[in-house]
């Protein structure tokens, strides 16, 4: 597989240089506010050259990176409207060629992101050979556009690393939750997430374990970049907290990281919308057994 800077640029007849190692229009720091909601047509407007399906390629030069950003959901339009109007540009400053899928989980019954994020990952690669997957929740806007939305070629790169509800620090070593971006190459070598954590809480401690078994490291961007705002919200109803999660689950990762995850999943897809600002996935993915 070659490096996306090995690659030979689309179009042999008009080959464009590759874009500069660090992009020009890279601001730093961002002012992230939540006191008003954009309509969807409002982000449309600010962002022309966004195309169907939330799709985007930098003009005059073949990027460095191609991104599928990835994003669980059910019930949080709100959420999505605030991360859709600061990502789109903050990508596009980025000179990234990226895609936008939201993975809606259809029906009223347990929520489970992993699961979701493993029917993203297996869309998303039908559509384009991306280079890069960023799972990503749907309530965590980016306070700072050094932090790339690129993979670390070597292992899987935990990205939320200081988010405001935990002051802008980890809240333990092996955090891994939030958002998370891994090569195709590393979300197969785990074995994608796992598909049987139902509700709230103990994937994301699951799939750094995995990570760790796979023999393979946590990558993280510095804290000074890698900061988040969350928009505000109260639990969820359907995604309760997971009862098995402290034990059960996290004690069987050792025993079923290998037979449950991408090698397993079964779904169906209900229906595929092409959005002028996202690609939508709605899936039905069965319910907790
Ligand atoms: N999500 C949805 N809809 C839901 C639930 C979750 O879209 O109904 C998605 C969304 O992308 C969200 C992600 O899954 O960002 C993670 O869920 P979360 O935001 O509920 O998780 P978080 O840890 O929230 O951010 C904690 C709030 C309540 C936890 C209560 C447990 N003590």
């Amino acid at each position: 597989r070659l490096l996306p800077r090995e690659r030979a640029p689309p179009d042999p007849a008009r080959p464009l240089p590759f874009c500069p190692q660090r992009s020009p229009f890279l601001v730093g720091p961002l002012t992230v506010t939540f006191s008003r909601v954009p309509t969807l047509e409002q982000i449309q407007a600010k962002n022309p050259a966004v195309q169907e399906g939330g799709r985007y390629q930098p003009p005059g030069c073949e990027p460095r990176s191609r991104t599928a950003i990835i994003i669980p959901h059910r019930n949080r339009e709100t959420h999505l409207g605030h991360l859709l109007y600061y990502l789109h540009p903050f990508l596009q400053r980025q000179q990234l060629q990226y895609g936008i899928y939201v993975v809606h989980q259809a029906g009223n019954s347990t929520f489970n992101r992993a699961k979701l994020l493993n029917v993203g990952v297996k869309e998303a690669l039908k559509d384009e050979e991306w280079d890069c997957l960023f799972l990503h929740d749907v309530d965590l806007i980016p306070e700072n556009d050094h932090n790339l939305y690129t993979c670390d070629p070597w292992n899987p790169k935990h990205v939320s690393v200081a988010m405001n509800k935990f002051g802008y620090s980890l809240p333990y070593p092996q955090y891994f939750g939030g958002v998370s971006a891994l090569t195709p190459d590393q979300y197969m070598k785990i074995n994608g997430f796992p598909n049987e954590y139902w509700g709230w809480g103990g994937e994301d401690d699951d799939i750094a374990t995995r990570v760790r078994l796979a023999g393979m490291k946590i990558a993280r961007p510095p804290v000074s970049i890698g900061h988040y705002k969350m928009v505000k919200h109260k639990s969820d109803k359907g995604n309760e907290e997971n009862p098995h999660r402290l034990f059960d689950l996290l004690i069987r990762t050792q025993r079923m990281w290998t037979q449950d995850g991408m090698n397993s999943l079964s779904y169906v897809l209900l229906a595929k919308h092409l959005h002028p600002l996202y690609t939508n996935l709605t899936v039905d993915i069965g319910t907790d057994p």
